[in-house]
């Protein structure tokens, strides 16, 4: 078979962020200038300050499950970015799983799921799964270790992932993640118009949304070192919530000294509660998540589910801190 004519499928995690659309864009950007005609299947739609960067070739799975289960059967590759378990695509598991295409996971999410893939670039250091999707180019014959020779367009999807995950370079950055952004700066990546379009750009909604999630919404358990916030279905319906509006909202709590782990809680209209939670250093999000939110994640960046009515999620959620912190393991790393 020519190379060319090689059927590429990109797949992500569920609610993608911009570490998901980027390394996905990224990646498709640079096959495409290799003359394939790859196609990004998503799970489900991203937020709005990420549509921008959306190719040609796109299918939203629980759009179009029908199309989408093809792309991903009926194809001879299938690359899967940002998430390491082939349950994190949400509606796309079956046939992900279903397929015969070969399979490559790049990601940088522990505990990668490794015999559901035949190739595993799994780097958990990398503040990004752009990051890693960058220095994977970088070492292509073609590219031959030089930015200039990736299209502008990879340089800068890749780009929005290193500044979202990181949170504009405020957490899990490496001396290579400033690498990265210097050369994409020497490539004419400007950074200052990706911020504006990723954080100066939303409705006026979420700045409301914001305010009323602070103050009537934010529960705190200061005896835990904890906040949380719970988002019901109905407080979604009063601001007109669109999916990925109350992105970083997880991160507000941390600013104040005495709270070193927040939780987001959001209720989904497919029965269960949606779990955010972020850690000061010395807390683990990622152990908190693994054993009491089924879920998992980073050490400091964590997310999972509860199959809870969304009242009942402050008592579970407060006992469950509790019961983790008197683990010594956990609790001695706090104090
Ligand atoms: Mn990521």
């Amino acid at each position: 078979m020519k190379e060319q004519n090689l059927r590429i499928t990109l797949l992500t995690h569920t609610h993608p962020d911009g570490d998901a659309v980027g390394s996905t864009t990224g990646l498709y950007h640079y096959l495409e200038h290799l003359g394939h005609r790859p196609t990004l299947v998503l799970p489900d739609a991203c937020p709005e300050n990420l549509q921008h960067l959306l190719p040609e070739r796109l299918c939203i799975h629980n759009q179009d499950p029908e199309q989408g289960d093809a792309l991903l059967e009926n194809c001879d590759l299938l690359v899967c970015l940002d998430f390491n378990q082939l349950k994190r695509s949400g509606s796309a598991e079956a046939a992900a799983t279903r397929s015969q295409a070969k399979k490559i996971l790049v990601d940088h999410h522990i505990n990668p799921e490794r015999t559901a893939f035949e190739e595993v670039y799994s780097e958990p250091v990398r503040s990004s799964t752009c990051e890693l999707v960058y220095y994977l180019l970088l070492q292509q014959p073609d590219v031959n270790g030089k930015a200039q020779n990736l299209p502008f367009q990879t340089l800068y999807s890749l780009t929005t992932g290193l500044l979202t995950d990181t949170n504009n370079f405020n957490n899990s950055t490496t001396p290579a993640t400033f690498r990265m952004a210097a050369d994409v700066c020497e490539q004419g990546i400007d950074l200052d118009e990706i911020t504006g379009r990723l954080y100066r750009s939303s409705r006026p909604n979420r700045l409301d949304l914001m305010g009323y999630l602070l103050n009537e919404r934010r529960l705190r358990f200061p005896e835990l070192g904890a906040e949380i916030m719970t988002f019901s279905l109905a407080d979604q319906k009063k601001f007109d919530y669109l999916s990925g509006e109350s992105e970083g909202f997880v991160n507000l709590p941390l600013q104040t000294k005495q709270v070193h782990l927040s939780g987001l809680f959001t209720e989904t209209t497919e029965g269960y509660v949606r779990v955010s939670l972020r850690s000061k250093r010395g807390f683990s999000a990622n152990r908190l998540a693994q054993q009491y939110f089924n879920g998992g994640g980073h050490e400091n960046a964590a997310g999972g589910r509860l199959y809870l009515p969304i009242q009942e999620v402050p008592a579970y959620f407060e006992n469950a801190v509790r019961a983790f912190m008197e683990q010594s393991e956990n609790r001695a790393q706090v104090l």
